[in-house]
């Protein structure tokens, strides 16, 4: 039996759902709401240590990571497969994670947090946002935290997060112009679906095209990936007319500073600057 503890319009739950979907697989599910800081509940700890989610229980065995969770049920169900034979391509669907998972989760959550998220916190108790900020004890992260809320897009988190997006997009873009449709030639692989909810959060926002106007490789791209049925099951139609008209709004707002910061980072960033996909 498959449990997939998630939270509703988490980025690295969408990166699972996709997964789930493509291969069919069935399982239940545990909604763990972030906003009432569901995740630090001492039974959920036991579980996910980080507090966090995705966590995936099958049979009893936990497997947690978002990136992990999906290699897992590669491996679990091998039909159709996501990982790549070759060892070349695997290296470089490896390499995509690790980007993702190195800079583009944090990119998209500091965008997020700035554009929403801080709006939310903002109508906490001081409490429940101390709660949120201490969450279990990672300095690194409670960092973060804080300055989103305190500064939004003028944080230099978020301006790393812009530098980490411009690399990735410079390196799609190279990719897909090389070799596409897909981000390994012509099979769609985890390296597709582990992008695909953070160019969809992005879109959510109001803000996908000002990396990706003058990119077409990584727009054809992202036509083929929303047309896939794994992207209307996960991230499409799971989520509410109220969380689209949500991140539309306030990602709009930040729109015109998002593409300021950017446009700073372009005019000092060395010419041969890729990701780490590069
Ligand atoms: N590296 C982890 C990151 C998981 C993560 O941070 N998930 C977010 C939702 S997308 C979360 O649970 N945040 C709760 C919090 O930070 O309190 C993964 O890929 O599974």
């Amino acid at each position: 039996m498959l449990t997939l503890y998630k939270a509703g319009n988490s980025i690295c739950t969408q990166k699972v759902l996709i997964t789930l979907a493509e291969k069919e697989i069935s399982y239940d599910t545990v909604n763990i709401n972030l906003f009432k800081n569901e995740q630090y509940e001492p039974a959920y700890l036991t579980i996910n240590p980080k507090g966090v989610v995705p966590s995936l229980v099958h049979d009893g065995k936990v497997v947690v990571e978002s990136t992990l969770i999906c290699e897992y049920l590669d491996e679990s169900v091998p039909e159709p497969p996501l990982v790549p034979a070759d060892p070349y391509l695997h290296a470089r669907m490896r390499l995509w994670s690790k980007a993702i998972d190195e800079g583009l989760f944090e990119a998209t959550r500091e965008l997020s947090f700035s554009a929403m998220f801080r709006e939310r916190l903002r109508g906490m108790t001081e409490e429940q946002r101390q709660r949120r900020f201490r969450n279990v004890g990672d300095p690194e992260r409670r960092a973060r935290y804080q300055s989103c809320y305190g500064l939004g897009v003028e944080s230099p988190y978020v301006f790393q997060g812009i530098a980490d997006f411009e690399k990735a997009f410079k390196a799609m873009e190279r990719d897909l112009a090389a070799q596409g449709p897909w981000l390994l030639g012509d099979a769609f692989t985890l390296a597709d679906i582990n992008l695909m909810p953070f160019v969809a959060r992005l879109e959510y926002l109001n803000l996908l095209d000002l990396w990706v106007a003058d990119r077409p490789h990584v727009q054809t791209w992202w036509r083929h990936a929303k047309a896939r049925p794994s992207f209307s099951s996960a991230i499409a139609d799971a989520l509410s007319d109220a969380e689209v008209s949500d991140m539309r709004t306030f990602g709009s707002r930040i729109r015109e500073r998002v593409g300021e910061r950017r446009a700073e980072y372009l005019s000092d960033a060395p010419e041969h600057t890729m990701a780490g996909a590069a």
